[in-house]
């Protein structure tokens, strides 16, 4: 196992990482932009560097302050966490090419995930559902367009192969459309990605988001852990998500599963990654892979008992997995609710300083959240400060707990979006559990 690591991310997941390493006797460095000195795991790390100014470009995705700061401080390997470079395979490269170790898969894995066509590639090879499309990318071909629209039918999407998380896609209706819509995505796709592959897909009207969480050693072993219903979301910003998701049958959750392991045991991936599907009319169709932690790893722990982030350590350090597929069993259920520093009606950003602040307890309920009275929220990064995380032995006890929570909950200061939370968590449909990806656009009228 590694002596000492450098993590290279900033709030509840840079503190999530520092307590698995905590717990298993890792050192830890923290690197930090100059506007994050009072963040809690750099308080707490056993070594901290400030490797930039408050701009993310400075500091937390500058790759040579952070390689010098591996070097500097002896760190063995780098976790990038999510967000900032964690899924950004040049990045990657550097750290292997330095002599660190990137906790995470191969740079060339992430390249190949990170093209969403190769990706796409490898899933139907490896027989991963994927949505009917085009399988490859789209070239000039005028007439070859034309006749896979008319095989996949209409309404089809257009997707830049360098895009993913909702960027750099158009919903096609007719063949009158379609030609115009391609070259439009492509300029849009060279513009942000400087990328101009596009590809496309039968468009899925009213899906919900599943993702199936995997683990895969360096020796060729894989497991899944089951998936999660991210389909609460705006914007492409998930809101809540909950483990297991309802209505997936345990034979079904082990045929897809099943799929996803072995899928990365073909391609030789290794560390935690998340298969993104839709899902709709009973059928999973592959969208794209996440080579990273995900925020919403901890309702996996909790109804698998599995520390994700302990074995993305073990895993990157060369040991195998402490678990075959046999010994995981799924119990009870998880719901997690992204709080936010923002307005809960106008999503604006709300940084400043925390006056007051009581978080929940009692059973069932997990705070991830790098926070404490007096901190202030800077205005420079994402406004997510935290998660609630509410479990009970099924759906029903963890939606008791959670309301529970949400109200026991006391942020002062700024501006939450924990009024809009409480409103999802005693709304009809969500309770219900039938909702889908438009469920709560839908509800805020968008
Ligand atoms: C789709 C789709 C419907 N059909 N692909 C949006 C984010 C990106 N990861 C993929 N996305 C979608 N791809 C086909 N073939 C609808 C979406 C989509 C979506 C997907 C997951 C969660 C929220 C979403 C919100 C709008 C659109």
């Amino acid at each position: 196992m590694f002596d000492k690591i450098l993590i290279a991310n900033r709030g509840e997941i840079a503190l999530r990482i520092l307590r698995a390493c905590r717990e298993i006797g890792i050192q830890t460095v923290a690197v930090h932009s100059s506007a994050d000195r009072d963040l809690k795991h750099v308080r707490l790390a056993d070594e901290s560097i400030c490797i930039g100014g408050p701009s993310s470009t400075d500091s937390y995705l500058n790759v040579p302050a952070i390689i010098s700061a591996a070097e500097i401080t002896d760190s063995e390997a780098i976790h990038p966490g999510y967000g900032f470079l964690s899924e950004n395979a040049d990045f990657a490269e550097r750290v292997e090419k330095s002599g660190f170790t990137f906790i995470g898969p191969r740079s060339e894995t992430i390249r190949m995930m990170g093209d969403k066509v190769s990706a796409i590639e490898a899933m139907i090879k490896a027989d991963v559902p994927c949505v009917p499309g085009s399988d490859s990318p789209l070239d000039d071909d005028k007439e070859r367009s034309i006749k896979i629209a008319k095989r996949i039918g209409y309404p089809l999407i257009i997707k830049a192969a360098g895009g993913g998380g909702g960027r750099g896609m158009r919903v096609v209706h007719t063949e009158a459309a379609l030609l115009n819509s391609i070259s439009l995505t492509k300029t849009e796709a060279n513009n942000f990605f400087g990328n101009d592959m596009v590809y496309m897909e039968k468009f899925l009207e009213t899906p919900r988001h599943i993702e199936f969480q995997i683990l895969a050693d360096k020796h060729g072993n894989a497991i899944h852990l089951g998936e999660r219903d991210c389909s609460t979301q705006r914007k492409h910003q998930k809101v809540i998500e909950e483990a297991p998701a309802i209505g997936i049958t345990e034979e079904v959750r082990q045929e897809i599963g099943r799929r996803c392991a072995n899928a990365c045991a073909e391609i030789g991936y290794f560390g935690a990654g998340t298969f993104e599907f839709l899902y709709e009319n009973d059928e999973f169709y592959f969208i794209e892979m996440n080579t990273r932690v995900q925020v919403e790893h901890p309702i996996t722990e909790i109804i698998t008992g599995v520390d994700i982030v302990i074995e993305q350590l073990r895993i990157a350090a060369g040991e195998p997995l402490n678990y075959t597929q046999d010994d995981i069993k799924f119990t009870g259920h998880a719901i997690e609710c992204r709080l936010n520093a923002e307005h809960s009606e106008t999503f604006i950003p709300s940084p400043g300083k925390i006056e007051k602040l009581h978080f929940a307890g009692g059973p069932g309920i997990r705070i991830d959240s790098h926070i404490y009275s007096d901190y202030t929220v800077p205005q420079y990064y994402d406004s997510m400060i935290g998660k609630l995380i509410a479990s009970g032995k099924n759906r029903e006890s963890a939606l008791a707990r959670v309301k529970n929570a949400l109200n026991e909950t006391v942020i002062d200061g700024i501006h939450t979006n924990i009024p809009l939370l409480r409103n999802i968590v005693v709304d009809k449909d969500f309770n219900s559990g039938i909702y889908n990806i438009h469920y709560l656009e839908k509800k805020l009228g968008l």
